[in-house]
C-alpha cells in the first residue's frame, strides 16, 4: 500500500489496482492553431505541464501502473456531437472545421493525437471519448473493472472541464481519485484554484490533490 501526502488528508492507494489517467493533453489543447487557441484562449500555460505530466508518466510506468489517456475525439461525420456542443461559444475554428492540424477535434487528425512526449506506449488504454467526461459512451468503466481498478490519479487538461468532470463520473462510480495539482492546468487560473478547492472541499467529497512530487516520492521503494 503506498501513501501520497495530499489534500485534505494522506491518500492511500495500491499500485496494482490505481490506474494514472491522462486526460485530453493532445495537440487540439495545447499548440497554437487547435480547439483550445481557436477559443482565443493561451495555449502557453497548457503546454508548461508537459515536463511534469512526462515525469509522473514515466514514474508511473517504472512502477508498473495502468495508464489511461484519453483524447476528446469526434467521428468524421461528427455523428456522435450533439448540436447543442456543435454550436457553443464563439470559436474562430468549431469542431469538424479545416485547421492548421487538420479538423478540429476530429479522430485521426493531426491537432488530436496525444503531444509527443505523453505518446503512449503499448499497453497503454488510449480512450476516445466524444464528451467532455471520460465515463461518457465510452466503456471506461468496463474496461478499469475487469482489471479490478478501484483507484484513479488523474493528470491533464483543462482543470475545471474535462478533468473535473471526469474525475466526478469516477467519483460517483465509486474510485477514490486524486488529482496532481502540477500535472493539470487551465487557461485560467482562477479556474484551476476554484476546481482544487471544490474537489478536496468537505473531507474530500471529490477527491484528494497532491502535488507531482508527493506521487513520486510515494512510488519509491
Ligand atoms: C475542453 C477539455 N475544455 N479537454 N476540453 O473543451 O477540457
Amino acid at each position: 500500500m503506498n501513501g501520497v501526502a495530499a489534500s485534505p488528508f494522506l491518500y492511500r492507494f495500491d499500485v496494482a489496482r490505481t490506474a494514472l489517467v491522462i486526460i485530453d493533453m493532445q495537440r487540439d489543447f495545447v499548440e497554437p492553431g487547435g480547439f483550445g487557441a481557436s477559443l482565443g484562449n493561451d495555449v502557453t500555460r497548457l503546454q508548461a505541464i508537459v515536463p511534469t505530466v512526462r515525469e509522473v508518466l514515466l514514474a508511473w510506468r517504472a512502477a508498473g501502473g495502468l495508464v489511461v489517456h484519453t483524447r476528446e475525439a469526434h467521428a468524421p461525420d461528427l455523428s456522435d456531437c450533439p448540436p447543442a456542443k456543435l454550436q457553443r461559444g464563439n470559436p474562430h475554428l468549431r469542431i469538424g472545421d479545416v485547421g492548421p492540424m487538420g479538423r478540429i477535434l476530429v479522430a485521426g487528425e493531426p491537432g488530436n493525437q496525444i503531444v509527443p512526449a505523453l505518446a503512449p506506449v503499448p499497453g497503454e488504454i488510449v480512450i476516445d471519448k466524444p464528451g467532455k467526461g471520460a465515463f461518457y459512451a465510452t466503456g471506461l468503466h468496463e474496461m478499469l473493472q475487469g482489471r479490478g481498478i478501484t483507484h484513479l490519479v488523474f493528470m491533464g487538461v483543462t482543470t475545471e472541464v474535462c478533468v473535473q468532470t471526469s474525475m466526478r463520473e469516477a467519483n460517483d462510480r465509486g474510485y477514490d481519485c486524486l488529482l496532481v495539482e502540477d500535472g493539470t492546468e487551465s487557461y485560467f487560473p482562477e479556474f484551476k484554484a476554484a476546481t482544487l478547492a471544490m474537489i478536496t472541499a468537505q473531507g474530500a467529497i471529490v477527491g484528494w490533490v497532491a502535488p507531482a512530487h508527493h506521487l513520486i516520492a510515494s512510488l519509491s521503494p
